[in-house]
């Protein structure tokens, strides 16, 4: 049985952008500054990991107390949260709601394997909900670029991770996909995505076709 496996943020919708203006505030609020290069290793991770990241870099990893981080990553998703609220159908990628109706009417599975814990509020906002036969529950697991999310849906759609095809725009999800044993698709560039294990590499959504990605991943 086949699968395809979707990141959210970044694949689906532009959200990764949000991601990156809100880090960047609340960065920039405790006097951290982060570029667009860093951000790469903000992408696929999880909330609190992501501070730790960040804290990291700004050289301040010992400065704040557990409730202190929670605070400040909060102020990130209140940020984030209040950035979502003009989603709607049309901010989704071109080639997307394309893909996720072939995939229903061939009886793949679509799974979202995302490391937001906003995923269902994204889904929803966009009108998606209907298309996804799961939404791997981040919670408890590691995060990418373990391979615990894209096993998990995997085992949620019935699939075997053989034959079973991630997409993902991050460097931490393509090793995660990889490390599941399933064909990794990338979306961005392949200087950044290559080097992570990608198997192919599109620059824009609208290359996504379900004959494109069977023939590539050898499934057709
Ligand atoms: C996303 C983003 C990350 C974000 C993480 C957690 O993962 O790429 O930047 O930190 O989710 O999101 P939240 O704070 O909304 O729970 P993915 O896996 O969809 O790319
Ligand atoms: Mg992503």
């Amino acid at each position: 049985m086949q699968a395809v496996l979707f990141d959210l943020d970044g694949v689906i919708t532009d959200t990764a952008k949000y991601h990156f203006t809100a880090w960047k505030q609340m960065a920039e609020r405790i006097g951290i500054e982060i570029d667009s290069d860093f951000n790469e290793s903000l992408k696929g991770i999880e909330r609190m990991q992501s501070l730790e990241r960040i804290l990291v870099h700004g050289h301040q990893e010992q400065k704040y107390s557990q409730a202190e981080k929670e605070r400040l990553a909060q102020e990130k998703n209140d940020e984030y949260v209040s950035l979502l609220a003009g989603l709607t159908p049309e901010d989704t990628y071109p080639g997307i709601k394309e893909l996720l109706t072939e995939l229903q009417e061939n009886k793949i599975p679509a799974v979202i394997a995302s490391a937001s814990k906003n995923a269902p509020l994204i889904l929803e906002a966009l009108q998606l909900n209907t298309y996804f036969h799961a939404i791997v529950d981040p919670g408890g697991i590691p995060g990418k670029p373990e391979p615990d999310i894209f096993v998990k849906g995997a085992e949620q759609a019935g699939a075997d991770s053989v034959y079973c095809i991630g997409i993902e725009d991050s460097q931490a999800g393509i090793e995660a996909i990889k490390a599941a044993g399933m064909y990794a698709v990338g979306i961005g560039e392949e200087s950044i995505l290559g080097p992570s294990g990608a198997d192919i590499v599109y620059p824009s959504t609208k290359e996504l076709t379900l004959q494109r990605l069977l023939t590539a991943a050898q499934l057709a």
